[in-house]
């Protein structure tokens, strides 16, 4: 992909394929027989769909740091370098599931069917937004993308209830909602884990273990292990790679198959790295905080990257067409790549455009603050305080 020497982080500016990481990608896709099977099945519009998502997560997150500097908006949480936990994950799943993003899985509304102008709108604070310009956080029920509140870890709960739900009503459906590293932590985390487990939900719980809690390295937040937690709560799961987006797809897959079966809940761990800060106001401090090693050896493993260099190295012709020949793959490849990457730049661009038109002329009427807004009856002695 076309890389943004303003924007993406300096190891991205510079990536080449490492042979190294490459073999390594390959390796982790041949651990597993099962999840083997299933990423030979993936077909060149899937592979070109996980393709896609990738690169519309990344692109939104560059837009969004573009207005900060730009003074369009003050703040904006990112998902660089995690993209594929979110992406492989989303892409695993059926119509009708149900999945509930934290900040660092926004890129989720999009790959769930929600317009990307939806995403910066929310930003932006327009009224023609589910939230009516109420919060960034976001996401439309109706594509079954549930919008989250801040608490971390408060999506355990309540993906508890939305599979419990589920279940109650004989329905076939998954939910799935991600928690870092830090969010498993809170007390939300181990009261809804629990409860998720003896009630059996339908649910996926994908531990995003990005090493960092907002300023604490995983490391000061927690001594246990996070792939400790699976047998804490009694639960059977399993560990991908998080930057390798094949790996999320297909364990995602097998978990929410098994989910179908009345075997849930699970837990899905997925080791990444943050490859900046919490959000965009600390980028210096959150490297400052591990040094410049893990960066590097992070950006190596850039989940784009090295996904582009295993479909040039390793996938079928992705027009889905037969040749005899290498060099003709590769070219075929290497084409239907850049068409994907020209579709999703226009596809953001005119979601930008949107975004910043709704802004001009579809700000909130002030009056709508009160509008929904509830206040329990008595509260102040029946009074305003
Ligand atoms: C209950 C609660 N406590 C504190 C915060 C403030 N806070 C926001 S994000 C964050 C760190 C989150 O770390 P982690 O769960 O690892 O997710 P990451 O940001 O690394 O994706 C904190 C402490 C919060 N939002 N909710
Ligand atoms: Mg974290």
């Amino acid at each position: 992909m076309k890389r943004h020497p303003a924007f993406d982080p300096p190891e991205y500016v510079a990536f080449e394929p490492d042979p190294e990481v490459l073999a390594e990608y390959r390796r982790t896709l041949r651990r597993d027989r099962r999840r083997f099977r299933i990423v030979e099945g993936i077909g060149p519009p899937a592979l070109l769909r996980l393709y896609r998502g990738l690169l519309r997560f990344r692109l939104t997150d560059i837009t969004l740091k573009r207005w900060v500097r730009q003074g369009v908006i003050s703040k904006a949480w990112l998902g660089t370098g995690e993209e594929a936990v979110t992406v492989g994950s989303v892409h695993a799943l059926e119509k009708g599931d149900f999945t509930g993003p934290m900040i660092r899985n926004a890129g989720a509304c999009s790959e769930m069917g929600m317009p990307v102008a939806q995403t910066l709108k929310a930003y932006l604070g327009t009224a023609d937004q589910i939230t009516r310009g109420r919060d960034l956080h976001t996401g439309d029920p109706a594509l079954g993308v549930i919008p989250p509140a801040s608490q971390m870890g408060s999506f355990v709960p309540v993906f508890t209830g939305i599979g419990l739900a589920f279940m109650q009503r004989g329905e076939k459906r998954v939910g799935l909602t991600w928690a870092g590293d830090g969010a498993t932590r809170t007390g939300a985390f181990h009261e809804g884990m629990n409860f998720a487990a003896v009630l059996k939900v339908p649910v996926i719980f994908v531990i995003q273990d990005n090493q960092v809690a907002l300023g604490t390295p995983v490391g000061k937040h927690s001594r246990g292990t996070m792939e400790a937690l699976r047998p804490a709560y009694g639960l059977d799961g399993l560990s991908c790679e998080g930057n390798n987006v094949l790996d999320v797809y297909a364990a995602t897959r097998i978990l929410a198959g098994r989910c179908r079966k009345g075997e849930g809940p699970f837990i899905l761990n997925a080791r990444t790295f943050r490859m900046g800060g919490h959000a965009t106001h600390d980028e210096a401090e959150g490297r400052a905080l591990f040094g410049p090693e893990p960066f590097r050896y992070w950006g190596l493993r850039d989940p784009i990257g090295t996904y582009e260099a295993y479909l040039m190295e390793d996938a079928p012709a992705l027009d889905g067409r037969r040749r005899t020949g290498d060099a003709a793959r590769r070219e075929a490849n290497r084409r239907a790549l850049e068409e994907s990457e020209a579709r999703i730049i226009a596809e953001v661009d005119e979601a930008e455009r949107e975004a910043l038109e709704s802004r001009k002329s579809r700000m909130p009427d002030p009056a709508d603050a009160v509008t929904g807004v509830y206040a329990a009856p008595g509260y102040h002695g029946g009074r305003h305080a």
